[in-house]
C-alpha cells in the first residue's frame, strides 16, 4: 500500500541525492514536525549534505519570504508547507530560483500541477492525510525511497503519527498500519494487548483505575480506595521505590494479574484492552511523543530533535517534568479562580479564560484535563487564550455522550469561525480555533447558544 507513496518520492530522493549547495530544513513544531525533522535531519547527514535546519510554529506569509531570502538553494520542508503551498509558489517559485521539496500530510492549498516544486502529499494519491499518514510517515518513505537501508528511522514515523492523533481507538490505520508492521517486524517496536486507561504511563495505577468510567468499574470508578483495594487484591504493590507506580511500571505478567482480578470481578475488560507499543528505549509511544511534544510546547523543539537522534533519556525526563509543572500551574490557575466568573464559569458549555496566564500552547491541554477528571459538568468546554498577532487561540472538547447523540463540533466551530472572522475546525469531539482577539465574547455567545439549541 506504501507503494505510490515510495514511488512519488523519487523526485524528492533523486533531488536531495544530486543536490550539491547547500541545503535549509523547516520543520513544524509538534511531535509530528519534530519527529519528521528528525528523519529528515539523519537523512540529510547520511547524505553527507551540508545543511541547517530550524523549527517554526507557524508559516506565515512573512515567514515565506524571509525564507525565500536565505542563504541556502534548496528549502526541505516537512509537516509543513502544503497549506502555504500557494505563497511557496509564489514567493519562492516565482520570486527566486531557489529548489523546494515539501514532505506533508496537512490539505494542500493548491494542486501538484500547480506547484512548480517536488511537492509530496498524500491527498494527491487519494489518501487520507488526517487518519493514515503524517508527515513523519511521508518523510520516512522518502528516506526508504533514498535508501532502503533507513527503515531503521521507522520508529520516528510512528512517534509523528502517535502525536498526531492518528491512531482510531488505540490502533494505527491506513499506511500507518503498514508502516507499524514494518517496524513490529524489523524488531524496532513491540506491540501487545495491555490496558488502555488513561494515563497509563503517567497517573498513578490506582488513578488510572478510579478516572475508568466508560465502562463503569463498581466500586473502582470514581473512589481511590476502591482502586487501590483492587490493585492490592491482585497481589500487586501500589508502590516501588519511586513512589507510586503507574501501569505502564507494570511488567506484563503483573499486569495480567490485574487483568485477572477485573475479570473476576465480572469487568468488561475486553472493552479496555488496546494495543500497546513500546519503543526500543523502553518508553510507550504515547508517552514518548507527549515528551517530543512538550519540547515544542515549552518553546525548544530542537531539543526534541536531539532526545529522538541521540536517544537521550535524560534530557526526555527533565523535558517530562518541566511540562508537568507548567502543566499543574495552569490548573492552578484554573482551581484559584474557579469562583471568579469573569474565567472561569458554567453556562450550557463550561469557559475558562487563560488570559495571558494560561499559555495557548497549553490551553487544549487544560481543556481535556478539565472535561475529563469532571471539573464542569457541561456537556462542551472551551477554554481560550492569548495568541500572537492580537489573536486568541481557543480549544474545546465534546463529552462522548453528546458526540454519539450527533454533535459534532469541529463542524460547530468551523461554522461559528466563518461568522466570526476566524480560523478553525477539528473533529467531532475536539476543535480548535483562531479568532481576532476583539471577537473573543461574541465566540463564546455563539458557542454557548449553538450548543444549547443543538441539545434541546
Ligand atoms: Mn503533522
Amino acid at each position: 500500500m506504501v507503494d505510490d507513496i515510495l514511488e512519488s518520492a523519487e523526485p524528492a530522493a533523486e533531488k536531495l541525492e544530486n543536490y550539491s549547495g547547500k541545503i535549509r530544513l523547516i520543520g513544524q513544531y509538534d511531535a509530528d514536525g519534530i519527529n519528521a525533522t528528525a528523519i529528515a535531519h539523519e537523512l540529510l547527514e547520511r547524505l553527507g549534505k551540508e545543511f541547517e535546519y530550524e523549527i517554526v510554529k507557524q508559516l506565515y506569509e512573512e515567514d515565506i519570504e524571509r525564507i525565500a531570502g536565505e542563504d541556502e538553494g534548496l528549502l526541505f520542508f516537512v509537516d509543513i508547507g502544503s497549506g502555504q503551498s500557494d505563497l511557496i509558489q509564489k514567493h519562492i517559485i516565482e520570486e527566486t530560483d531557489k529548489d523546494v521539496i515539501v514532505s506533508d500530510h496537512h490539505e494542500p492549498a493548491i494542486t501538484e500541477e500547480a506547484s512548480d516544486f517536488i511537492h509530496m502529499n498524500p491527498h494527491f494519491l487519494g489518501h487520507d492525510g488526517g487518519e493514515a499518514i503524517s508527515a513523519a510517515g511521508m518523510t520516512y518513505l522518502l528516506a526508504k525511497t533514498v535508501d532502503k537501508d533507513n527503515y531503521d528511522l521507522v520508529q520516528y514515523a510512528l512517534i509523528g503519527a502517535t502525536g498526531d492523533v492518528q491512531k482510531q481507538e488505540g490502533e494505527f490505520i491506513g499506511l500507518n498500519k503498514d508502516i507499524a508492521e514494518e517496524a513490529i517486524e524489523k524488531g524496532v517496536v513491540e506491540k501487545r494487548k495491555g490496558l488502555d486507561l488513561y494515563g497509563r504511563t503517567t497517573k498513578p495505577l490506582q488513578k488510572s483505575l478510579m478516572y475508568t468510567t466508560d465502562p463503569h468499574l463498581e466500586g473502582v470508578s470514581n473512589n481511590e480506595s476502591g482502586a487501590i483495594q483492587l490493585v492490592k487484591s491482585a497481589g500487586l504493590d501500589i508502590r516501588d521505590n519511586g513512589g507510586f507506580r503507574t501501569l505502564a511500571d507494570l511488567s506484563e505478567a503483573e499486569e495480567k494479574k490485574l487483568i485477572n482480578a477485573m475479570i473476576k470481578r465480572g469487568y468488561p475488560v475486553q472493552r479496555l484492552l488496546n494495543d500497546i507499543y513500546t519503543l526500543e528505549n523502553g518508553y510507550e509511544i504515547d508517552e514518548f511523543s507527549t515528551v517530543i511534544n512538550a519540547c515544542g510546547r515549552l518553546g525548544m523543539p530542537k531539543k526534541g530533535v536531539r532526545i529522538l537522534l541521540e536517544d537521550d533519556l535524560e534530557l526526555a525526563e527533565k523535558i517530562s517534568k518541566k511540562y508537568g509543572r507548567k502543566i499543574s500551574s495552569s490548573l492552578r490557575y484554573v482551581e484559584e479562580n474557579q469562583n471568579n466568573e469573569d474565567v472561569v464559569y458554567e453556562e450550557d458549555i463550561g469557559v475558562i479564560d487563560g488570559n495571558s496566564t494560561i499559555d495557548s500552547d497549553f490551553i487544549g491541554t487544560v481543556t481535556t484535563i478539565t472535561m475529563s477528571n469532571g471539573f464542569f459538568t457541561a456537556p462542551v468546554v472551551m477554554g481560550v487564550a492569548e495568541a500572537e498577532k492580537e489573536k486568541v487561540k481557543i480549544s474545546s472538547r465534546a463529552s462522548k455522550e453528546v458526540v454519539e447523540a450527533g454533535l459534532n463540533l469541529g463542524d460547530v466551530i468551523g461554522d461559528i469561525c466563518e461568522e466570526l472572522d476566524g480560523e478553525g475546525g477539528g473533529h467531532n469531539i475536539a476543535a480548535g480555533a483562531k479568532i481576532p482577539q476583539d471577537k473573543k465574547e461574541a465566540f463564546i455567545e455563539r458557542l454557548n447558544s449553538t450548543i444549547s439549541e443543538e441539545l434541546a
